[in-house]
């Protein structure tokens, strides 16, 4: 764990898988808008890296664990100092696909894996987190789903059981925390054009590549804006789901390309 200036003051959002794509643009966006940031992940070095894109007047703390322990995560979580530990905002973003293809042909490693990270991970992280709202009565979690959360589509479908599970525990953790003013955010996005493709396609880079051919790709920074327009929308509203397609998808993996004849 490591700790740089403090800015007391301003709100502190932790973001989970914080080391790249959208987690990393969310961290840009949040200090842009005064947040404090810790940033969570497994790799020190690309979170320092995150770190050094930051506004230089950023306060921000790098966490180092990994979602689906529950054990680190308790650990890594409790070990904030207590200028840092009143968490005002979870950005539960950590989560990946791993292999793609038929669920016959799938190995049950990936499925623990993406079960473990989507899924499990989320709540350990939410569990650690929401404790600290409930005493405060205030907070705002916002969950990063999937179009796969919405529907199903073929070769993805632990995937997209996973998300589901996602859109699930949003629509359940708000019925369950607004009581205590907490807000629940759902957000939903299609193709982003991230490191997302290479870890499900397990390094294959024509295939991942190929995935953001012929269209215009949503970035991170779509989403994050998204994160923004969520957590500073004024208290007696509620943003509970967004789904987010480039101008060229029309639903879950079904994109109009360029290349295409029509
Ligand atoms: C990532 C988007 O369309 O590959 O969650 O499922 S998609």
């Amino acid at each position: 764990m490591e700790e740089m200036t403090i800015n007391p003051g301003s709100s502190i959002a932790l973001i989970t898988g914080a080391s790249s794509g959208i987690g990393a643009a969310t961290a840009v966006a949040l200090a842009e808008h005064g947040y404090r940031l810790i940033l969570c992940g497994r790799n020190r070095n690309r979170l320092e890296q995150v770190c050094e894109n930051l506004p230089a007047a950023t306060a921000v703390m790098t966490l180092l664990f990994d979602v689906r322990k529950e054990q680190e995560v308790r650990q890594a979580i409790s070990s904030l100092p207590a200028a840092w530990a009143s968490v005002d905002v979870l950005i539960n973003n950590a989560g990946n696909a791993h292999g793609i293809g038929s669920m016959e042909q799938n190995n049950t490693e990936d499925w623990d894996a993406m079960i473990d990270g989507n899924v499990k991970g989320l709540l350990y992280v939410s569990k650690a987190i929401m404790a600290g709202m409930v005493e405060r009565q205030r907070g705002h979690i916002i969950n990063i789903s999937s179009i796969a959360g919405k529907s199903v589509y073929p070769g993805g479908v632990v995937y997209c059981a996973s998300k589901h599970a996602v859109e699930a525990l949003s629509q359940g953790m708000r019925l369950d925390l607004t009581r205590y003013g907490i807000k629940v955010t759902n957000i939903a996005p299609g193709f982003v054009e991230t490191g997302f493709s290479l870890v499900r396609f397990k390094g294959d880079t024509a295939r991942a590549a190929a995935v953001y051919e012929g269209f215009e790709a949503l970035q991170p920074k779509d989403i994050a804006d998204a994160v923004v327009y969520a957590v500073t929308a004024p208290s007696h509203v509620t943003i509970a789901d967004l789904t987010i397609f480039a101008s060229a998808q029309s639903a879950g993996s079904i994109v109009h390309r360029k290349t295409q004849s029509n």
